[in-house]
Order: C-alpha cells, then sequence, then structure tokens
C-alpha cells in the first residue's frame, strides 16, 4: 500500500492549492515537507534569515491579495519569523507561517529546539493551529489558508510537529478539503441610500480608501463613484493608488504630513466616508478631524468602527459592494449633477490648498545643497521612476517619510511600506518579493542606512536569485528619525544608539557580486540611477544625506501623546 506520511501530505496540500512559491528557510524539523516538494511545480524560495521570509510572504500577500506562504523551521527559525508576523498582524496581511516544532514524543525532554511556539504566536496571529494527525494535514491547511483571506486579511499560523510529519497516515482517513475562496460580499442597501442622503447635506465631504479598498479590489468602482459624485478622494495605505494620484479628484495620501491638501481636508471637511481605513495614529486617533464633522465608517470587520471616535453612520460591508450600489443610488436618482455641483467650490478650495502646499515643499524638492538634501532624493527617485507600473519600497525612519510624502502612485499595490508597525527591516525582502512577482517592472528600494543593515545579507538572496532590484540608501550616518526626535526632546542626541557613522554600504553589495555607486552630489543621483536599472543587476547606491534634515515624522514622534516628555 502506498505510504503517505505527513511530510508528503504537507507537500501535496501546497501543490493542491496551487502554491507557487514558498519562502523559507531550512532545518531539519520541516526536510520532511522539504523532501517532497524537491522537483515540484511549487519553488521554494530561501531566504537568509526567516524574518526576510516571513516579510517576503507577506509582501506576496499584499501584492496578490491571496496569502503568502512563509516555512520555518522549530524554535529559533520560530522565533526569528515574530517581528514579521507582529508587522502582518497590524497591517492585516494575509499569509500563513508553516512552522516545524520538536516531535510531540519529545517535549519536554529537552530535544534540539524545544520551545512552546503556540502559546507565544496565538495572541499574535488571527488564528493559530498545531495539528497532531498526518491524516489532517490538508485539512488543517486549508483552514489556514482559508482564514488569512477571509473577512479581514491577517496572518494564520500552522505548527507541525516533526514526528508527526514524519508518521504515516492512515489512506482512508485523509481528509482532503477544497474549499472555494470565501466571498464575504454583503451589501446593505439601506446604508447606501443613507450616505447618499448624508452627502445630500453636506458641502465638504472627503473620501478615505484604505487597503479594505485594495482587497476588495474597487479600485474602478471607487473611481467611478468619485466622478459621479465629485467628491475629493484621499488614499492611505495599500489603498494608495486605488484611485491613482494623478486623477483630478485625488488628492493623494491622506496623510496630514503629506504636501497637498491633506492637513487643510482633514481639519475643515464635515463629512468623512472611511473606506476600509481604521483611525489610527495617523489620524491622531480621529481628532485630526473637526469635532462636529460626521463620520461614516466602512469595513468588512464589524469590530474596526467606532475605534476611537463616533461614528455617525457604521456599514459593515465590502467596498467593492457598495460602492457599486451607491453608484446605482445616485444614478437611479438622478443626483449626480447636483453632487457635483454642491461640492464644486469644496474641491476648488483643495486644489487651491494642494498648490499651496506643494509650493512650499519644492524648496526641499528642488533643493541642491550638498550633503543632498533627503527630500530631494525622494523627489529624483519619484522622478525618474515615472512608469505607470513602476514599484517603489521604502524602509526607513525620516527616509520613508520623505518618501511617503513625495511618491506619485499611479497604481495600487506598486508602493510598499511596514504600516503601522514601523518594522524597520522590510525593505529589502518586499523589494525581492516585489522583482520576484514582477520581473519585468523596475522595482525600487529606498532605504535608511540603519534600516538595511538588519536584512543586509538579503542583497545575495537578491543577487543569488537573479532579482534586479536597485536599492538606494539614504546615508545620513545613522539612525536619524530617533537622533532628531532626541534632539527636539532634550536639545542633543544620545550618540550611542543614534550614530553608525560612515559605511561602504556599495561596496559590500559588490562585494557580493553586485553593482554598487557612491553619490555626494544631488545631480549625480539621476545618472546613477539610470546606470543601475540597465545594468540588469542588482544594485545599492549608496547616497550621502544630509544628517541635520528632520522630517515631520520626527517632530510627530516627538510632540506625540504618550512620546512626549
Ligand atoms: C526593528 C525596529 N527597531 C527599532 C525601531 C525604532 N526606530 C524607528 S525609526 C529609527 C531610525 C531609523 O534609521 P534609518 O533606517 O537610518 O532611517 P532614517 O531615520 O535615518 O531616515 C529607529 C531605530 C523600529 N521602528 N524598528
Amino acid at each position: 500500500m502506498e505510504c503517505f506520511p505527513g511530510g508528503k501530505l504537507a507537500a501535496v496540500a501546497l501543490l493542491e492549492k496551487g502554491i507557487e512559491y514558498v519562502f523559507t528557510l531550512s532545518g531539519g524539523h520541516i526536510t520532511p515537507i522539504y523532501q517532497y516538494l524537491e522537483g515540484s511545480a511549487l519553488k521554494l524560495f530561501d531566504t537568509r534569515h526567516e524574518q526576510a521570509a516571513v516579510f517576503m510572504a507577506e509582501a506576496y500577500g499584499r501584492m496578490k491579495r491571496s496569502p503568502g506562504i512563509a516555512m520555518v523551521t522549530a524554535g529559533p527559525g520560530f522565533t526569528n519569523a515574530l517581528s514579521a508576523i507582529a508587522n502582518a498582524r497590524l497591517a492585516n496581511s494575509p499569509l500563513v507561517l508553516i512552522s516545524g516544532c520538536v516531535g510531540v514524543e519529545c517535549m519536554e525532554k529537552l530535544d534540539l529546539q524545544d520551545m512552546r511556539q503556540l502559546p507565544v504566536i496565538e495572541p499574535m496571529v488571527k488564528k493559530a493551529f498545531v495539528c497532531y494527525k498526518p491524516e489532517r494535514i490538508p485539512e488543517f491547511f486549508d483552514m489556514a489558508y482559508r482564514i488569512a483571506i477571509a473577512g479581514r486579511p491577517g496572518p494564520v499560523y500552522l505548527e507541525l510537529p516533526v514526528d508527526v510529519l514524519n508518521a504515516p497516515a492512515a489512506p482512508e482517513k485523509i481528509k482532503q478539503i477544497h474549499s472555494p475562496r470565501v466571498d464575504s460580499r454583503p451589501v446593505d442597501q439601506e446604508k447606501a441610500r443613507q450616505i447618499i442622503a448624508l452627502l445630500r447635506q453636506v458641502s465638504r465631504p472627503i473620501i478615505i480608501a484604505g487597503s479594505g479598498t485594495w482587497y476588495a479590489d474597487a479600485g474602478n468602482e471607487l473611481t467611478g463613484f468619485v466622478e459621479q459624485t465629485g467628491i475629493p478622494a484621499f488614499t492611505s495605505s495599500l489603498g494608495r493608488g486605488t484611485i491613482p494620484d494623478t486623477h483630478p479628484l485625488c488628492f493623494e495620501s491622506s496623510l496630514a504630513i503629506r504636501p497637498g491638501a491633506a492637513l487643510f481636508a482633514n481639519t475643515h471637511a464635515d463629512l468623512i466616508i472611511l473606506l476600509g481605513a481604521r483611525i489610527s495614529l495617523f489620524y491622531i486617533f480621529g481628532d485630526v478631524f473637526p469635532k462636529d464633522a460626521r463620520l461614516v465608517q466602512v469595513d468588512i470587520e464589524p469590530e474596526e468602527i467606532g475605534r476611537n471616535r463616533s461614528v455617525a453612520l457604521p456599514v459593515v460591508s465590502d467596498i467593492k459592494a457598495l460602492l457599486t450600489e451607491c453608484s446605482r443610488i445616485v444614478k437611479e436618482q438622478n443626483a449626480g449633477a447636483s453632487l457635483r455641483e454642491r461640492f464644486r467650490d469644496w474641491v476648488a478650495s483643495l486644489k487651491q490648498a494642494e498648490e499651496k502646499g506643494k509650493a512650499e515643499a519644492r524648496m526641499n524638492w528642488e533643493n541642491s545643497h550638498v550633503p543632498i538634501h533627503p527630500m530631494r532624493l525622494a523627489h529624483e527617485i519619484n522622478a525618474f521612476l515615472g512608469r505607470e507600473d513602476d514599484i517603489v519600497v521604502a524602509d526607513g525612519g525620516d527616509t520613508q517619510i520623505w518618501m511617503g510624502m513625495t511618491r506619485t502612485i499611479r497604481r495600487p499595490g506598486h508602493y510598499m511600506d511596514s504600516g503601522l508597525y514601523g518594522c524597520l527591516g522590510v525593505g529589502l525582502p518586499y523589494a525581492n518579493a516585489a522583482k520576484l512577482l514582477n520581473p519585468d517592472k523596475r522595482v525600487c528600494l529606498i532605504v535608511g542606512d540603519g534600516s538595511v543593515g538588519f536584512n543586509f545579507m538579503e542583497f545575495e538572496t537578491a543577487i543569488r536569485r537573479r532579482l534586479a532590484i536597485v536599492a538606494v540608501i539614504s546615508n545620513d550616518l545613522g539612525w536619524g528619525m530617533i537622533r532628531h526626535s532626541q534632539e527636539l526632546r532634550m536639545g542633543h542626541a544620545i550618540e550611542e544608539g543614534t550614530l553608525i557613522g560612515r559605511v561602504d554600504y556599495h561596496r559590500l553589495v559588490e562585494a557580493l557580486g553586485g553593482k554598487g555607486y557612491l553619490v555626494e552630489r544631488p545631480e549625480d543621483i539621476r545618472p546613477a540611477l539610470e546606470d543601475a536599472f540597465a545594468s540588469g543587476l542588482t544594485a545599492c547606491i549608496n547616497v550621502m544625506t544630509d544628517p541635520t534634515t528632520v522630517s515631520p515624522g520626527s517632530i510627530a514622534l516627538a510632540n506625540l501623546g504618550s512620546y512626549k516628555a
């Protein structure tokens, strides 16, 4: 009789789901799965750190809107994965982490790499499972995969003890489940009507489209509704690009620090329609909006609605279905023209605020000083990567802020940063994942000199796997954001912990087999980008930036609520 050890069942479960990549770092406890994946249609993508493997799976989940899969070994492999899991949790990124663990037979016997993994990760994920029966592995994998993407996405954990992987399964007990993707698409017609009724009462509405808009694939519906009604739109996190920044009714990022209309809009709107966007620190926990402004919050996850701020109209719905219904009602009521007329002055005032904000920022974008202003660097990257499908990844403290303030996003899923968890080190793994999934697109990472150190060996992964990413390091000689926030708080920065000094990162990348560039003058940024992209190799451009420029993010860090002295 054919033998089905658990490891084989795990491999078959992955293959039958059509998984393309498993992001992983090897270990004895997961070899029983590797063994049956070798030579299969599924590709094992190996990184140099488990954290990087999980970040890659997270980036996969964000870009593909279906769960990325990471696989790590017991104990240290598992603990190394945790920061990336926490990042995915706060960002609601769909992924499944498969982890080996010590055999059930050997628990508490002082076996190699033994630790109790489940209690550590359980509060960090959407759902955590341990499968103790080889026969049930396909069923558990199906469950993990389904839960990662159902409703509000998130990371799911599946632990497979090594002796379960090695144990033979009784063929008659093997349960195969292949659930179709659960499309939770309720639409509340009455709530859609109420939204349109509210619009007839207000004169200064805005839409903020967050990652829920992206996961619902509602970009076209959003753009259509905005054009139909004339409501100005802003976007946040993965919602960025769901309506392109270049659209006349899109005012780019909803973050108030973005040069443009966001601050004015956030502080003057009388109706804020949040589409799959959370009321987080980014809106000063809701306080950035006027006290008497009304909020409509639309989310697929009921428990999210009403966090931090009273909501006038809570709507539990998929964004795509709701916007389709809203558009249908506007059409039915023949209300489009009157709404557009109603909001015309408001849109004009936002245009004015946008021009003013951008004019003020131009001084920094066009700054020609040496050392280079980091916003000039961001501007050069933004200008060079002007194609609709160019992908930009940002990682760092101030560096990420400057890039977020600058990047023009034309397509959703083409800009990534860590998000709310703010985990430094995401950049190289995210960029590698972006290039792996989009070999024909240009992928550029901008990263702080501090942040690049965390997963620096992922340059080697990129080179070995021929991923021609271009990583631009904004080298301000240290941990800029913390240095600046300390200066603002205490009048000086504590050298230990904020100063790194000059490191020739570009030469390290050359030593690994990639291309390296050192740039010290602003006019040399573009030629280096041109050359790096033309080389078709993994490249690192080490740009010496001004250590004294303080981003609005550092100022916020020094002044915000619980961080304040
Ligand atoms: C993993 C991790 N460690 C520490 C921090 C705290 N932190 C936030 S910003 C920052 C400085 C980042 O420096 P760098 O990457 O060089 O970017 P810069 O601020 O200089 O642009 C630090 C240490 C963090 N967010 N994540």
